[in-house]
């Protein structure tokens, strides 16, 4: 048996990073649907973020997206982050919305584009310096939709020496994060496709350069946690997208689909110490972030179930009988090993969460005390003018 403390102690530490661009709005390539009240800003957005916090205790950080979040003054928009309670967390990089990266980024063959992309990676470092952020995420749109269009190796050696290039250009305790992502926009080949990939360029650039497992980037039926496991067991999980899919990359709700896929992919993070700062294998740090857009549901309230969903994984994991599985699996006792897997996944954890809120000073139910905080109302009326954050497809 886990005991409840230990659990509950856990928890306390173990925290999640927010998207700010969950707080805009956002849609399909068919369509965005607008909300009343979102924020015109990436301070109202911080703003929102703070909201998710405020309520789960667990949700301290937000990372922002460049451009979508440019501003003029980064140490300003840091200092409106700290003075709401939360921070600016990962810095992400935008290589895939402009006309000229309709070959690619740092792939294409023009070396011009190149040069562009590059000099964009390098200003997202920058802005790290300034809101003292620990990781860059590059994700690249990077590939080909026709055999013979471009060469793949080539390509390759072009990725590798920009990623070198900003590797370089890492200052002390900042991280780069490779992300990778089966297809789209991309649909014959894409540059950085799978973990293999962006392993071995994170392989050869050294030990900032960590890999970044975005759950809805892979195929259906792919085994994750298998992934995870490889990737903690080489020191090299920088950290996690969490969504939720069910056909492609939908970026929907984190444990809305699958909450036994989390369970399973958060069981392997806790069994192999990592879940929080100052574990065993936790290096420099897993960064759980959420990868998520609210199309059709109220975001903030979106945000917080997410939040929730994950720590109910977490809670679960930490639940498993570490002691009772090890001992069925050397004896080869197949179904005894399955049964505290699941005994662990069948256990129902909100009133453990609802007490561990309590005693943090919150509220047992943070959906229901945020939608009883006016809030929500107070935004639709405040945020009138402007234009609304969105992610500008
Ligand atoms: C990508 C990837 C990145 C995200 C972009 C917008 O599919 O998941 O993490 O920044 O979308
Ligand atoms: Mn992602």
């Amino acid at each position: 048996m886990v005991g409840q403390k230990a659990v509950k102690d856990a928890l306390r530490q173990h925290q999640i990073e927010l998207p700010s661009w969950a707080f805009g709005n956002s849609g399909t390539r068919f369509k965005v649907f607008g909300q009343p009240g979102v924020p015109r800003d990436p301070y109202e957005k911080a703003d929102d973020a703070a909201q998710v916090h405020k309520y789960t205790g667990v949700a301290p950080v937000m990372a922002v997206h460049i451009p979508w979040d440019k501003v003029d003054d980064y140490a300003a928009l840091s200092a409106h982050a700290h003075g709401n309670g939360i921070k600016i967390g990962a810095v992400n990089a935008n290589v895939f919305q402009d006309d000229d990266y309709k070959l690619g980024s740092i792939c294409n063959p023009d070396p011009r584009v190149r040069k562009k992309a590059l000099a964009h990676l390098l200003e997202c470092v920058d802005i790290m310096d300034a809101t003292g952020s620990r990781d860059l995420k590059l994700w690249f749109a990077d590939g080909t939709n026709y055999p013979g269009q471009d060469d793949i190796a080539a390509r390759q050696d072009r990725l590798a020496e920009a990623l070198a290039a900003v590797y370089a250009r890492l200052g002390d305790g900042q991280r780069m994060l490779l992300e990778y992502k089966l297809f789209e926009p991309s649909f014959y080949t894409t540059d950085v496709p799978d973990w293999g990939t962006a392993l071995l360029h994170c392989q050869a650039l050294g030990e900032a350069a960590q890999v970044v497992v975005d759950t809805g980037h892979h195929a259906p039926g792919v085994n994750i946690e298998f992934i995870v496991a490889m990737l903690l067991k080489a020191g090299k999980l920088g950290g996690f997208d969490f969504n939720s899919r069910f056909y492609a990359d939908d970026d929907l709700m984190v444990g809305a689909a699958d909450p036994f896929q989390l369970f399973r992919i958060m069981h392997e993070v806790v069994k192999a110490g990592a879940l929080y700062p100052g574990q065993p294998s936790s290096g420099p740090g897993v960064a759980f972030m959420l990868d998520q857009c609210h199309n059709i549901e109220p975001k903030i309230p979106a945000q917080i179930r997410s939040v929730m969903n994950v720590q109910e994984s977490v809670a679960k994991a930490l639940l498993v009988d570490a002691a009772a599985l090890r001992d069925a699996q050397l004896a080869g006792d197949v179904l005894a090993a399955n049964a505290v897997l699941m005994d662990a996944y069948n256990t129902d954890v909100r009133p453990l969460l609802a007490e561990l809120r309590e005693e943090m000073g919150l509220a047992p139910d943070p959906v229901k005390a945020y939608l009883a905080s006016g809030y929500a109302e107070k935004i639709v009326s405040e945020r009138v003018g402007g234009t609304a954050a969105s992610w500008g497809a």
